[in-house]
């Protein structure tokens, strides 16, 4: 059954327990009670006790709790009974939650692949599910953090589309509440259900630390986690590319741990879980660089393969004789949701296998089968910007992301196919 979920440590609410918090901004100034020791656990930044209670029913009005401290229930909001968060939005208790977490190295591409994946999942909603993708208003006042829409224009869409420039790494230090708190989006109503997306970008430089806390468990909680593998930091593009000239290649030792290693910090931060892994083949248009510059004879063949559908887009819709064969989740006129026909996504998992193999990941997969037979694992190639950067900047052509849906709504179609 699709269910709701607390947006920050990937719980599944229960109707047993349910938390209420005041997000009266004159209350956290005025209780002068230290931290609250669960929130600033599950955020890992110390976070200012506000009054809470814990109630066996959803809080409904002033009659079941008030704020002891402004004595008025107006800021009173819905919480996670766990970590705290405050859950703004009125049908979220009724919701379909999808959690999913993007993991990978320094600069392996999460943030980018965050700023692309956003505007394209926006079209894809209108277009095929008539719905809309809105970002989550954040109504807790009594903390000065910014809320999903200007996080993801400041710190994402900003710097690739206005600025088109290379992306600063995803702060640890001053701007940590960027990535400390989730990135929430409404998509509408789905298969019956008002259904949303929450998700956590992580800066490289932690999770190359493997740390386990509190903080780190939502991984293990999450409807899926998603490992991005980085093309430019293999030997080849490292190699053949960067000795080119004519494309600005990251030096590897820039590029933080080599993939191996951040993969098992990881499975590590996931702990005795297992959720559902979405094996990234990152900026996959330095791969097709390769093919441009090197004769093909001397490239591997699963990366000369002209025929390799993870150089070709899923068929349209529209071009399709019979449409229920189509790679992507898609509602008709009547509303009526059609799951995803895997066929498309099973061909191009077999594909992958041997080009990462051929990159040289194929420890990789020994690796994810060897430590944790019970994770079900799935091979995607995205680029988020449809060609290597030449210079500083990204291509004036524009930005033409590739593919980047198909990870994410492998996740969404899981929970949204369960009415
Ligand atoms: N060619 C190419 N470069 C990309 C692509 N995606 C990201 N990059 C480049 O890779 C670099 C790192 O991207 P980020 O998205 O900041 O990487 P990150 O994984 O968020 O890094 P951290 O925040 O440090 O963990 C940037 O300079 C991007 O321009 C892509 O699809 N193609
Ligand atoms: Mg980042
Ligand atoms: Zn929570
Ligand atoms: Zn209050």
């Amino acid at each position: 059954m699709s269910s709701t979920a607390c947006p920050l440590c990937f719980r599944r609410l229960d109707s047993v327990r349910f938390g209420c918090l005041c997000t009266n901004s004159g209350c956290v100034q005025k209780l002068d009670h230290g931290e609250d020791p669960e929130a600033t656990a599950h955020y890992g930044e110390p976070v200012n006790r506000r009054p809470f209670q814990i109630l066996d029913h959803p809080w409904r009005d002033d009659n079941d709790w008030v704020c002891p401290n402004c004595e008025t229930g107006k800021y009173v909001v819905d919480a996670c009974p766990d970590c705290h968060y405050p859950m703004w939005e009125r049908d979220w208790r009724q919701a379909g939650v999808t959690t999913i977490a993007l993991t990978g190295a320094k600069s392996s591409g999460k943030s980018i692949y965050i700023a692309v994946l956003v505007q394209a999942l926006e079209a894809y909603l209108l277009h095929s599910l008539h719905t809309s993708l809105k970002a989550v208003a954040d109504a807790d006042q009594g903390l000065s953090r910014l809320g999903t829409a200007d996080r993801y224009t400041n710190y994402y869409q900003q710097r690739l589309f206005v600025e088109r420039r290379k992306p600063d790494a995803t702060p640890v230090g001053t701007d940590k509440w960027n990535w400390r708190v989730p990135l929430v989006f409404s998509l509408g109503q789905i298969h019956g259900m008002p259904r949303y997306l929450c998700i956590r970008d992580l800066p490289g430089e932690y999770i190359e630390q493997a740390m386990s806390a509190t903080e780190w468990d939502f991984l293990g909680r999450a409807d899926g986690v998603l490992f991005l593998f980085d093309s430019e930091r293999t030997s080849d593009v490292q190699n053949k590319l960067g000795r080119h000239g004519d494309f600005t290649v990251t030096l590897a030792a820039n590029l933080g741990l080599p993939p191996l290693d951040v993969l098992d910090s990881v499975l590590h931060m996931i702990g005795p879980s297992a959720p559902p892994l979405g094996l990234i083949l990152a900026k996959l248009d330095y791969i097709w660089a390769l093919r441009d510059v090197e004769m093909l004879g001397s490239l591997p063949a699963a990366i000369s393969n002209l025929g390799a559908s993870y150089i070709r887009e899923p068929e349209q819709r529209e071009n399709l004789t019979d449409q229920s064969h189509w790679a992507y989740p898609w509602a008709d006129e009547n509303g009526t949701y059609h799951p995803a026909d895997p066929s498309d996504r099973d061909f191009l998992n077999e594909e992958l296998r041997s080009l990462l193999t051929a990159l040289g990941g194929g420890e990789l997969l020994a690796r994810l089968s060897g430590r944790k037979p019970s994770l079900e694992h799935r091979l995607f190639a995205v680029s988020a910007l449809g060609e290597p950067i030449r210079g500083k900047s990204v291509s004036m052509r524009g930005i033409t992301p590739y593919r980047v849906l198909d990870p994410v709504l492998w996740l969404l179609d899981r929970s949204w196919r369960e009415a």
